[in-house]
């Protein structure tokens, strides 16, 4: 049975890239509900909606596990849908604040995401879970998404932006930064050449696809002799999703299905 995937948009892919470079012999089904994104700005009611239909739609296609790719989503979303489906579900939240909490040497880590994902403190409660004496400085960035989406992540406009939202978490002496959104991974090199080498990137994305092979294996889920392969869903047109998302996957996009989700 195939690993059923989803986020808002194309952002998922940088998730879904990590999971298929970790797990080659898995079958993956990726829904991005790109009719209805952003989720980031939305009121926590209406993205538990959302991810509601969303999951619904992958569980229907008889996924063995469930990640929620999406930074918001899994930010507001994560119990209800692990209280309405029977499987196991998997966020980028967990995963990315205990990576976190290993990588940092002073506890002082900062996070970065949409504003639905900082206003949630999110981040901030799990990080504490794991180190109660981490302290937690958090900044929402809505301009890395479309800087990303618009192939500009190297452009000196992503450089003046992140210096601006970076200002306030550098201030407070961060020695770990969080990418709490899809979108971020693509910032990579802008963010590491502002915050210097002493400053560690966490990426959920790869920690959340370390997290999904370990849950694989301690449930005797894993496939072990496939030939791997993903299935593409969609709520809107194809056509921007497989253009904007390449770059995203770091692959073509090709076999793009066209979904509607049950309920409005
Ligand atoms: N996928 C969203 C996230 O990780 O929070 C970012 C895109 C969005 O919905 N704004």
């Amino acid at each position: 049975r195939p690993i059923g995937i989803f986020d808002s948009g194309i952002g998922g892919l940088t998730v879904l890239k990590e999971a298929m470079r970790l797990l080659p012999e898995e079958r993956f089904v990726y829904l991005g509900d790109t009719a209805r994104v952003p989720y980031g700005t939305k009121s926590p009611a209406t993205v538990i909606g959302y991810a509601e239909q969303a999951a619904g739609f992958l569980v229907s296609r008889g996924v063995k596990l469930l990640v929620v790719a999406c930074n918001t989503a899994s930010a507001v979303a994560l119990p209800h849908l692990a209280a309405c489906f029977q499987l196991p579900v998997v966020g980028v939240i967990e995963p990315g604040a205990r990576q976190a909490v290993k990588a940092s040497s002073r506890g002082r880590i900062g996070v970065v995401g949409t504003e639905g994902t900082v206003r949630s403190m999110a981040y901030n409660k799990a990080i504490l879970r794991a180190n109660p004496l981490a302290r937690v400085v958090s900044a929402a960035c809505p301009l890395f998404v479309p800087l990303a989406e618009e192939g500009w992540a190297g452009h000196r406009v992503a450089r003046i932006t992140a210096e601006e939202y970076l200002e306030p978490l550098c201030r407070e002496g961060i020695d770990t930064l969080v990418l709490g959104c899809t979108h971020y991974p693509l910032l990579k090199p802008v963010l590491s050449e502002l915050l210097g080498t002493e400053t560690v990137l966490v990426d959920s994305a790869a920690a959340t696809a370390v997290a999904v092979r370990d849950l694989l294996r301690e449930r005797n889920l894993s496939c072990r002799s496939g030939r791997g392969g993903v299935h593409f869903h969609v709520t809107d047109l194809p056509d921007r999703f497989c253009r904007v998302g390449s770059a995203f996957l770091g692959a073509e996009l090709t076999g793009v299905e066209q979904v509607e989700l049950g309920g409005g």
